[in-house]
């Protein structure tokens, strides 16, 4: 029978091809591509647009704690919200179990945070801060089996880190499960030795947080993290890559034939650490504090580095790390434990709503990489890494009809009043881009119509995820 919603007149943009025709919806899902469809219950003009596969963010952090007062400025709510104003469809936000507490407890607490309240449907990676027996044996494998099939495990930060034997466990369990391991590689003494370093000689402005944590830094953990992978022989991705030397090793562990993967972020294209110098506009000496994230951006040979990276596959994603946090509390105060130090600034920036068109703008509007490039980095490998292919990622027949109208040719000034994250700022303020979401539909449902609030919160659901086709290891087991 008829069609509920017929995309007409659109250029259809997948991972592989580029297809002027029009879409037909039924129950949520694509059920024909086609030209000159009759027209469905609702019909959509899309000529002049380009119609893409949803974004999928698979890199965002929300209602996430971080650290003794310190709340993150996006609920369930306002995240999914600038996800879908960003030309997103789902994201995949973690979640985090704290020292102490059993990782089916913090699932359970971040599914109460997220029901009813998204915008865009959405999975969860764990984050696991402490390995015990009860966890490798058994929490972890039984999450695996009901579709949380990736966790990040963090080489830094106190409340976080693993050592080398904990992360050799967990990669155990990633391998026997067939579950993907996201690596935050940072080498936390070194981190800890250099803010010393810079606190005890007055160096504690914003700034030195790229300081604390130079290339050698990450490059190292990158270069561990893929060791202790090809001891346990199973694939991991190492995520915001921010230069060069880490991508490097990445690119050298492919290069003999280990299942290494890379993804970078927004910050490492079009930030530099001078960023984090910043002392003007209001609140000037804090006004670095705005840039600060871990890794920290770097500078343009490392930002040519990622683009590289970006265009050969040695990234296989592009995603936000969105991780919001106020600049000024709801109150109007500066965040003044910042101002004693470097080391108190949380780690994180906005950028859910921002990563679609920035890459659009500074890769294919530029002519670094091609629009099929682009819809593979920003949500296909999202998809086909995490589990999700082909229900979402894809326009094909049978997928979830999770598709964006983009417009190629606005310009836009990126600016805090577009913006509709809970952060009171945005990183990319000023930058003028080419390129921008005008319709966001979820499973066929029109959330947002040529930049107007449709849906309601509720519509985004939760997605139990299969497990990763790129995580299967190639080899046997060697033991
Ligand atoms: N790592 C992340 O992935 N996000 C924000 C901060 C961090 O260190
Ligand atoms: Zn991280
Ligand atoms: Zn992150
Ligand atoms: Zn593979």
């Amino acid at each position: 029978d008829g069609l509920d919603l017929v995309l007409r007149g659109g250029t259809v943009v997948t991972s592989s091809d580029t297809t002027r025709c029009d879409v037909g919806v039924r129950d949520g899902r694509i059920v024909v591509l086609g030209s000159d469809l009759p027209a469905g219950a609702r019909v959509i003009d899309a000529s002049g647009l380009l119609v893409l596969p949803g974004g999928i963010d698979s890199h965002v952090h929300i209602a996430q704690p971080s650290g003794p007062e310190v709340v993150q400025a996006d609920d369930f709510q306002s995240g999914t919200l600038s996800a879908a104003f960003g030309g997103n469809t789902t994201i995949l936000p973690f979640a985090l179990q704290q020292r102490g507490q059993a990782l089916r407890d913090a699932v359970r607490d971040y599914h109460a945070l997220a029901d009813g309240q998204c915008y865009v449907d959405y999975g969860f990676h764990l984050i696991v801060s402490d390995p015990t027996d009860q966890l490798l044996g058994q929490d972890l494998p039984a999450l695996v089996q009901d579709g949380y099939t990736s966790f990040k495990v963090f080489m830094t930060y106190e409340d976080l880190r693993l050592d080398d034997l904990q992360i050799l466990r967990v990669m155990a369990v990633a391998r026997e499960q067939g579950a993907l391991v996201m690596v935050h590689a940072e080498n936390f003494d070194a981190i800890r030795y250099l803010t010393e370093t810079l606190e005890a000689a007055g160096k504690t402005a914003p700034f030195f947080h790229g300081p604390s944590r130079p290339i050698a830094v990450e490059r190292e953990a990158t270069h561990r993290a893929i060791s202790l992978a090809e001891l346990v022989d199973v694939p991991i991705m190492i995520v915001h890559v921010s230069g060069r030397d880490s991508m490097e090793q990445i690119r050298w562990a492919q290069s003999r034939g280990m299942q290494i993967y890379g993804e970078t972020c927004p910050q490492y294209l079009v930030l530099t650490e001078a960023d984090m110098g910043r002392i003007h506009g209001e609140g000037a000496e804090m006004e670095g504090a705005k840039f600060v994230c871990s890794p920290p951006p770097r500078d343009e040979a490392s930002q040519q580095a990622c683009w590289e990276g970006l265009q050969t596959g040695v990234f296989q994603l592009f995603s936000s790390d969105h991780c919001p946090f106020r600049f000024r509390d709801t109150a109007g105060k500066l965040n003044l434990k910042g101002r004693s130090s470097f080391r108190w600034v949380p780690n994180g920036i906005p950028g859910v709503e921002t990563r679609l068109p920035i890459l659009f703008s500074e890769g294919v509007a530029k002519g670094r990489i091609s629009l099929n490039r682009f819809v593979a980095l920003t949500a296909t490998n999202h998809a086909r890494m995490y589990g999700l292919y082909p229900r979402k990622g894809t326009i094909a027949v049978g997928s979830d009809a999770d598709l964006v109208l983009w417009d190629p040719e606005r310009r836009v000034t990126i600016s805090q009043s577009l913006m509709h994250h809970g952060a009171d700022y945005t990183p990319y303020e000023g930058l003028e881009v080419t390129g921008w979401p005008v319709t966001t539909i979820v499973r066929g449902q029109v959330v947002i119509e040529d930049g107007v609030l449709r849906g309601a919160p509720g519509q985004g659901k939760f997605l139990v995820r299969g497990l990763s086709e790129h995580a299967r290891p190639h080899a046997p087991a060697a033991f």
